[in-house]
């Protein structure tokens, strides 16, 4: 059985989504990400990762895999069928690794993690002057698409939709790009990845962390 490694609403909930839209059910554990601890039995949660960070991906063999690009692939691989990564060797999978790394490197790492993480409010100043023409490039890709990559829902979209619904948070108002707002919408009308936000938006309320 898969173990996924999760903190409510940070970016290990792209891999809920991806987990839910593939019917997979995995064993869940909360982790705080502010002092490492495992609520359910008060472990050091760098002796799962040393990297500190979720996701953290258990595999049934026990090897566990860190970071969402690799992760969210491994999700989609396991249900080729459903079409959540396009085939190995296909262009797409290239463009999926390449909006994987986009979101990953200047959104995420770029902007969402400073403005959460720093109290600077000179690094959160310069994170948001950068994010704008980031945002602008997908934006600009969206206009006439549905999805980031292909015609389909890509574990791509389970990222960056993730990474738009904290843009706000960050003080960066998506309503200034309107295929945005209407790819948040579809995102949201997802029956999986809906779901997937409202039990975390209730942990986030709930669980001591
Ligand atoms: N490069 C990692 C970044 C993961 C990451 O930044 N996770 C955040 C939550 S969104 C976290 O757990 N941060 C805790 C920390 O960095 O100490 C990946 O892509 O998986």
């Amino acid at each position: 059985m898969l173990q996924l490694y999760f903190y409510p609403m940070a970016c290990s909930l792209a891999s809920r989504i991806a987990l839910m839209e593939a019917g997979i059910e995995p064993r869940y554990h909360l982790v705080n990400i502010w002092n490492k601890k495992i609520p359910e039995d008060d472990r050091d949660f760098r002796t799962v990762s040393p990297k500190g960070a979720v996701p953290v991906l258990v595999l049934s063999n026990g090897e566990r895999l860190t970071e969402n690009a690799a992760v969210l692939q491994y999700i989609a691989d396991i249900k080729p069928e459903l079409g959540l990564a396009p085939p190995p060797g296909d262009s797409d999978r290239y463009r999926l690794q390449e909006w994987l790394s986009f979101v990953g490197t200047e959104i995420h790492k770029a902007f969402l993690f400073p403005t959460f993480w720093y109290k600077d409010e000179a690094v959160k100043a310069s994170a948001r002057e950068r994010i704008g023409n980031n945002v602008s490039v997908a934006a600009e890709h969206l206009e006439g698409r549905k999805y980031l990559v292909g015609e389909r829902f890509t574990v791509a979209d389970a990222y960056f939709g993730w990474a738009l619904l904290l843009l706000g948070h960050g003080g960066v108002d998506v309503a200034q790009w309107p295929s945005l707002v209407a790819y948040l919408e579809r995102f949201q009308e997802r029956p999986q990845a809906r779901a997937a936000i409202g039990i975390e938006m209730q942990l986030r309320k709930t669980a001591a962390v």
